[in-house]
């Protein structure tokens, strides 16, 4: 299998957090250079039209593509340690919480760095700078809730780490760069706590 990834980019960066906790070997990874624009090349748009890393592409040629899509196929083939949940009910916790993080944090992080980071321009055409800045506040509404969860327990969607963790910490990683945002200093104490368990993490570390 391929991978079709880039550096710095959050949503690669899920799926090799992914696949380092549970250690698997022998996914090749292929470097999409967003910068140069590889990912808009024909070549590129024939694997995913859409246009976005990552990109799985099986041995049988098909391309997977969507991070909780690559992810469920790749528990599916390596289940242990399992990270999207065991059976029915734990499942659709895990996923009611990851889609939470994805669609309120994540999704609002990344709205707000593409819409008024001078970096993100050539991505993001074109820059509306009020929709990017209200975006930057109501992840911290999101980032407030999370905060009140990560009180009442250890990891996002309850007492062990999941799917949800690798989420939220790889969209807290791309605030902390792009958005300068310090959970701790914006009074967000138990969020900054897990963010620094989460950072001790092997798979977090950067490949
Ligand atoms: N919904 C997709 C989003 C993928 C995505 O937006 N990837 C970004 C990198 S983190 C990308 O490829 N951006 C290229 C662009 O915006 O042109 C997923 O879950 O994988």
């Amino acid at each position: 299998m391929k991978l079709y990834t880039s550096s710095f980019a959050p949503n690669p960066r899920r799926v090799a957090m992914f696949i380092a906790e549970k250690a698997i070997a022998g996914i090749e990874p292929v470097l999409v250079d967003l910068a140069a624009a590889e990912h808009r090349s024909a070549p590129f748009l024939a694997r995913n039209p859409f246009g976005r890393v990552p990109a799985l592409e099986l041995d049988d040629g098909r391309v997977l593509c969507e991070t909780r899509a690559i992810c469920t196929y790749i528990e599916g083939l390596h289940p242990q340690p399992n990270l999207m949940g065991e059976g029915f009910d734990e499942r659709a916790f895990i996923e009611m919480a990851d889609r939470r993080v994805e669609l309120h944090l994540f999704a609002g992080i990344a709205n707000c760095v593409r819409h008024t980071h001078p970096g993100l321009a050539s991505l993001e055409q074109p820059q509306f700078a009020d929709f990017g800045a209200s975006q930057g506040e109501k992840m911290r509404e999101t980032a407030r809730w999370l905060d009140q969860e990560l009180a009442q327990h250890p990891f996002v969607a309850g007492a062990r780490f999941t799917i949800a963790d690798i989420t939220a910490y790889c969209a807290l990683e791309f605030a902390r760069g792009l958005m300068k945002f310090k959970p701790g200093a914006e009074g967000f104490s138990h969020l900054q706590a897990w963010r620094e368990r989460m950072a001790e993490r092997p798979s977090a570390a950067r490949a």
